[in-house]
């Protein structure tokens, strides 16, 4: 990695300009699939960031709680996860065993995702691999725990996340895009892409 930051492996710029043009292409088919929807908390709060997934498994909150379902909302089985991502897990990890779901992320300007773990997942030995496309994000890395110092650093598009090992269940969140900063996605904001390991 090009820096690690509270154990969180940051590949700045993995993914060349036509590599990221690409796989935005693929995730436009698989976004028609399974369309962006706005998660609602189990308190009845809609969150910021807009999602849907890809794979065997997509990542669901609604009234019930959050989980991992075998379907979209719509009732439609999740697209598969394209070959262009898969590709970037295998050249970063290594590993023989690859990733059940792809969630994708779309912040438009405003949006955000408070501090929290991925603990959702059955085995934590299994990292988890992020892909940033678009706006610059903010992104804050705190601890295992909840609360105490935080490190900040901006993520810009191309740039891949691995979080394993100790940096698997530490806290973490996004608090700001800088708007207009990349010209990737026509309509502007951010994707992202977390891939993991869900059973
Ligand atoms: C550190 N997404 O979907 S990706 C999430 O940019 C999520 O959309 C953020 O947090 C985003 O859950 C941050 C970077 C990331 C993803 C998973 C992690 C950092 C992580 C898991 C453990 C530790
Ligand atoms: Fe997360």
């Amino acid at each position: 990695p090009d820096l690690t930051v509270r154990g969180v492996a940051v590949y700045k710029g993995w993914l060349a300009p036509a590599a990221q043009a690409a796989m935005v292409d693929d995730l436009r088919a698989a976004v028609a699939a399974a369309p962006l929807f706005q998660p609602e908390t189990r308190f009845g709060r809609k969150m910021s960031v807009r999602m849907t997934s890809a794979g065997r498994y997509g990542w669901v909150s609604d009234r019930r709680g959050y989980r991992y379902d075998a379907r979209h909302p719509s009732g439609v089985a999740w697209p598969p996860i394209p070959a262009s991502v898969l590709a970037v897990w295998d050249a970063i990890t290594g590993l023989d065993r690859r990733p059940d779901c792809c969630l994708i992320n779309y912040y438009a300007e405003g949006a955000r995702m408070g501090m929290h773990q991925d603990r959702d997942e059955a085995d934590f030995q299994w990292p988890v691999l992020s892909i940033s496309l678009g706006d610059d994000a903010l992104f804050r890395i705190g601890n295992l725990e909840r609360g105490g110092k935080t490190e900040s650093l901006w993520l810009t598009s191309g740039d891949v996340l691995v979080m394993g090992g100790a940096a698997r269940l530490v806290h973490h969140g996004i608090d700001r895009l800088r708007p207009g900063s990349s010209g990737l996605l026509t309509q502007g904001g951010r994707l992202n892409l977390t891939l993991r390991v869900v059973d």
